[in-house]
Parts: C-alpha cells; structure tokens; sequence
C-alpha cells in the first residue's frame, strides 16, 4: 500500500481516536433462522456499536433470506415485512445514534428470530421511531452527519477500497 493509504489510515485514526469496527452479523452463525429468539439480541448485547462502524449481513443460499428494515419498533415487533430487501452481503453503516430495526422478510423467519435491533449510542427509547430517518446506506451525506463525522465516513470507505486492492 502506498504512502497515501498510509496517510489517510493516520488521518482516519487520528479523527477518531480508533478504528471504526466492521462486524460480521451472528459472527460465525452468520444472518439466518437463529436456534433460538434471543441468539440476535445477545449478538447486539455483546457489542457496543458507535457511529462510523458497520455491520454486514452475510449468508448462504442467496434467495434463501433477505435483510430489511423497519422504521419503528411497532413494525419490528410486528415483523412488518417493508418492500425494500437486500442480499447477502448487504452493510448497514451506523452513521448515526439511535436505533435501527433489521428483520428478514422470508416466510416466518422474522418470527423465529431473524430480526436484530442494532442501537448506537446510548439506548435511547426505541419505543417510538428513530432517532433519524431512516438512513439510506448507499449515500454518505445525510443530513444529520457532522462534518467530521462525513469526513470519517468518506475516509473509511477510501481505506477501506484501498484494502481492498491490496
Ligand atoms: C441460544 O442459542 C445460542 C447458540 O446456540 C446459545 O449460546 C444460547 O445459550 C441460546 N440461548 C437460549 C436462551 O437458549
Ligand atoms: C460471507 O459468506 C461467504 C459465504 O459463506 C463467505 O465466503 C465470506 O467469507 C463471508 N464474508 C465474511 C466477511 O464473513
Ligand atoms: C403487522 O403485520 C401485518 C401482517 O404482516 C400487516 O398487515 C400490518 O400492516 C402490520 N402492522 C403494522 C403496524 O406494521
Ligand atoms: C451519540 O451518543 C453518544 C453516547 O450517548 C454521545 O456521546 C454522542 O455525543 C452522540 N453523538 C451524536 C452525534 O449525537
Ligand atoms: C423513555 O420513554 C419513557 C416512557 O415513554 C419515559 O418515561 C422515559 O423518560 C424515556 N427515556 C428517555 C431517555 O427519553
Ligand atoms: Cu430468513
């Protein structure tokens, strides 16, 4: 990697003072029908996400589930399936506090536990909507975002388009 990598890594770590964590959703077990209904909330109890970090949904059989999002914890718990699904390998950017609402639309899955709320920052009361709307992840400039905060974003996806060239 040449010095420009480098330089934006320092700059990235620098802006943060760590490194903005990439998880793999249910680790090992990855985004599938859970053995049990708590396996996903254990998954997110067990981690403390803050904003710059991402989380990746991952799993085999490509039609086999799908991963989607809900605005509010009524729908979530309703296991309201929204129109809008992503594949495997879909990632969630955390670019803000506040809770977000993942669930899989396939049949009954949502109901056996295929369903994840991932909260960033202080758990806030996820008893209404977000704490923003619901972000589009393919866009890095909501409206929320600071500049740093953008700044970072920008920064990470180019480390981490780097890393993957090399
Ligand atoms: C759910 O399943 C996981 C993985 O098999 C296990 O570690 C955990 O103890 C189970 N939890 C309950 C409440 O059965
Ligand atoms: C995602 O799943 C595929 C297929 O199981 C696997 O090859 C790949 O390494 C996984 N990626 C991550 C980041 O876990
Ligand atoms: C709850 O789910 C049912 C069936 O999927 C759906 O018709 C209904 O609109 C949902 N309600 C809410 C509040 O999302
Ligand atoms: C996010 O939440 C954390 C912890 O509650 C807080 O320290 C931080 O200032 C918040 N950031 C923003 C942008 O609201
Ligand atoms: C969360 O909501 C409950 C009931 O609506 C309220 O009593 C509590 O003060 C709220 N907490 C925060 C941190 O907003
Ligand atoms: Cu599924």
């Amino acid at each position: 990697m040449g010095l420009m990598g480098c330089l934006l890594i320092i700059t990235v770590a620098l802006l943060k003072g760590a490194t903005a964590e990439s998880y793999v959703v249910g680790d090992s077990l990855g985004w599938t029908v859970p053995p049990n209904t708590s396996f996903y909330s254990d998954w997110t109890n067990s981690k403390t996400f803050h904003i710059g970090d991402e989380v990746l949904f991952n799993w085999t059989g490509t039609l086999d589930h799908n991963v989607a999002e809900v605005s509010t914890l009524a729908e979530y718990e309703n296991c309201t399936k929204p129109g809008i699904v992503y594949l495997s390998g879909y990632t969630a950017n955390l670019i803000a506090n506040g809770s977000r609402f993942f669930l899989c639309t396939v049949d009954n899955h949502c109901e056996l536990g295929m369903k994840m709320i991932v909260t960033v920052g202080s758990p806030t009361n996820t008893s209404s909507t977000l704490a923003a709307p619901p972000p589009s992840d393919s866009s890095y400039s909501a409206p929320s975002l600071t500049f740093a905060g953008a700044l970072v974003s920008v920064f990470s996806l180019i480390v981490v388009s780097l890393f993957n060239y090399v």
